[in-house]
């Protein structure tokens, strides 16, 4: 048999690219309570309370602030979770997702 038939012209290397993760930001609003935003982060991003306080802060006076990052679906499934504890209690209190540079 010749080279041609049995030979690979070309290597292709098993690549395995991780899935990209996704930040989960939490935007400021008026209306939600600081100390509502800071439970939330607690309960549904297992942030203890000085990094709970520091996420809220940060949101409060810029106007944003990235929580975590996660694999896509862990982050929708909390950001869509967090954000119904806040509607709720009737408050405008929002997270969304976005993937990671
Ligand atoms: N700005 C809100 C207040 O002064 C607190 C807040 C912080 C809301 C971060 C949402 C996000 N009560």
């Amino acid at each position: 048999m010749s080279d041609a038939a049995t030979t690979p012209r070309t290597i292709t290397e098993p690549k395995t690219e991780r899935p990209r993760l996704h930040k989960v930001i939490l935007f400021n609003d008026d209306f939600t309570p600081r100390d509502f935003v800071v439970m939330v982060l607690k309960a549904e991003f297992r942030l203890n309370a000085d990094q709970a306080r520091r996420v809220m802060i940060t949101a409060h006076q810029r106007g944003v602030c990235v929580v975590a990052v996660f694999p896509k679906d862990v982050a929708e499934t909390k950001a869509t979770r967090a954000t119904e504890a806040g509607r709720k209690m009737g408050y405008p209190l929002l997270f969304r997702t976005e993937p990671e540079a």
